[in-house]
């Protein structure tokens, strides 16, 4: 399908070792050279459960999602297309080929798998993530004239994509840090629907606590106009 181009999977992992197993044995390694778990101090069996699996597992001290996804792509050296899920199971490494399609078929540079536009399963987007989702891409598309319709984790893009984004968030700013600068910056961006599930195990880290929610909202909404205010002081 990939006339020869080489796909690394990085997933990021906190204590993860109820659904990391199924989810590392559930991708297509016909289809995906290498799969990078990037683990930042589990205390669980994690990283031994995903090794086992068949996983090249990262290990990153500095916590938050955006330094493990860092990790897991300075790890990646020599992939042309890099796709990121989580490890809990709420994404279907299966829809894998989905998410890929668009940068083969029409170039894109970089392609969110849309939660919103595919079926979720009951409870597993909370009404404050479908709330936030929408304010976010609300505001996306004023300040930069780019359609998202989500924001989640499972997304696909090019190297030469990436290279271009410089990517820094440490935390839960990464995944609207690399919409907004796909914005900025005019990548071809392309959506394409994709399930979402309850997680298959373990506990929530961020939408499914209180604490997590707020944490992640904060930063997201923050990055939004910080990097508005920037653009509109020329600074970006
Ligand atoms: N490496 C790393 N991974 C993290 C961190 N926090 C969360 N994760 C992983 O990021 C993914 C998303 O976290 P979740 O806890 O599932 O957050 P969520 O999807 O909003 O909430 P759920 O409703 O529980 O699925 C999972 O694969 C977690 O293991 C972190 O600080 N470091
Ligand atoms: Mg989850």
């Amino acid at each position: 399908m990939l006339d020869g181009l080489k796909v690394a999977l990085i997933i990021p992992t906190l204590d993860e070792e109820e659904t990391i197993g199924a989810v590392t044995l559930a991708v297509d390694r016909d289809l995906v050279d290498q799969v990078l778990v990037v683990d930042n101090g589990s205390t669980d069996q994690t990283a031994s459960v995903a090794r086992a699996a068949g996983a090249r597992v990262i290990a990153e001290p500095r916590r938050g999602y955006g330094s493990a996804c860092l990790s897991g792509i300075a790890a990646a050296s020599g992939a042309d297309m890099l796709v990121f899920m989580d490890g809990d199971g709420s994404d279907d490494p299966r829809e894998i080929p989905q998410v890929l399609e668009p940068i083969r078929s029409q170039g894109a540079d970089l392609v969110i798998g849309s939660r919103t536009m595919g079926a979720a399963e009951p409870g597993a987007l909370t009404p404050v993530q479908k709330a936030g989702n929408w304010l976010t891409c609300t505001l996306v598309r004023w300040f930069w004239g780019v359609r998202y319709t989500d924001l989640g984790p499972f997304r696909a893009i090019t190297q030469g994509a990436l290279d271009r984004l410089e990517m820094t968030d440490p935390d839960f700013g990464w995944t609207i840090e690399m919409q907004v600068k796909a914005a900025q910056r005019g990548l071809l961006v392309a959506e394409v629907p994709v399930s979402c599930r309850v997680r298959r195990g373990g506990e929530s880290k961020v939408s499914g606590t209180l604490t997590g929610s707020y944490r992640a909202g904060r930063r997201i909404l923050g990055y939004v106009i910080e990097a508005k205010a920037r653009d509109l002081l020329g600074a970006s």
